[in-house]
């Protein structure tokens, strides 16, 4: 239905259609029976209205129905939300350092980008925090979104199964120019990955920005010098 870029965006995806679906014949059923119960019971055909004293089957059927609806949303939004929580094992460990207004993304070699450059089919687990106010990654092709928070370190795992390019934006309002801090998100081939972040050798900030972010540079070594801290 909509493009697929790892199996957890499909799980995803099956859910959030499986409650639109609930929802909309729910919404047709209720809106249905009301018409025909308004028409029904109109007071020129039922001048005295009829009392009713509770109907046991019905309301336990009106019980049991929904709850069962509203457990199996719970079983299906909650056995994708564990898949992102689930580091056991992961390939790639990433640390992702929010500020205003822009994003660091720090490699195990210690290399610093402020694109994010990944291997394809590789589990890779992000380290999420901010250094001032509250940001949220948001990778909105893989539905992935973890607040940033000062102090904190979130986190989520994700394997992608497509290479490409995607944006990454900030999803927690923060400021004045909130709104510009979108960056790439670069899903590369496993032997180009691996030959590119070899070639980076926990050098700082290289020449591999594909935006036009040069006043990064400062920061970003001031962040380093924070997390060593
Ligand atoms: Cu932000």
């Amino acid at each position: 239905m909509f493009e697929q870029t790892s199996r957890y965006s499909s799980t995803v995806d099956s859910a959030m259609l499986y409650i639109t679906v609930i929802s909309v014949l729910m919404l047709l059923l209720i809106t249905v029976a009301m018409i025909y119960f308004v028409i029904k019971y109109r007071a020129s055909k039922n001048p005295i209205p009829t009392q009713y004293h509770g109907n046991v089957a019905i309301e336990v059927t009106w019980i049991i129905i929904p709850t069962l609806l509203v457990m199996s949303m719970f079983y299906y939004g909650y056995k994708d939300f564990s898949d992102l929580r689930n580091t056991e094992k992961f390939d790639e460990e990433y640390f992702v350092t929010a500020k205003m207004w822009n994003w660091d993304f720090k490699y195990e070699n210690g290399t610093v980008t402020d694109t994010l450059f990944v291997p394809v089919g590789k589990t890779l687990k992000f380290n999420i925090t901010s250094l001032d106010v509250l940001h949220s990654f948001y990778i909105p092709a893989f539905r992935i979104k973890e607040d940033a928070v000062p102090g904190s370190n979130g986190f989520v795992v994700i394997t992608p199964e497509k290479t490409g390019e995607y944006d990454i934006a900030c999803a927690e309002y923060c400021g004045l120019n909130h709104w510009n801090m979108y960056k790439k998100f670069i899903v590369m081939e496993q032997d180009e990955y691996y030959a590119w972040v070899e070639s980076q050798g926990g050098k700082d900030k290289e020449e591999v920005n594909t935006t036009e972010e040069k006043s990064a540079e400062s920061d970003s070594n001031e962040m380093s010098e924070n997390k060593e801290n």
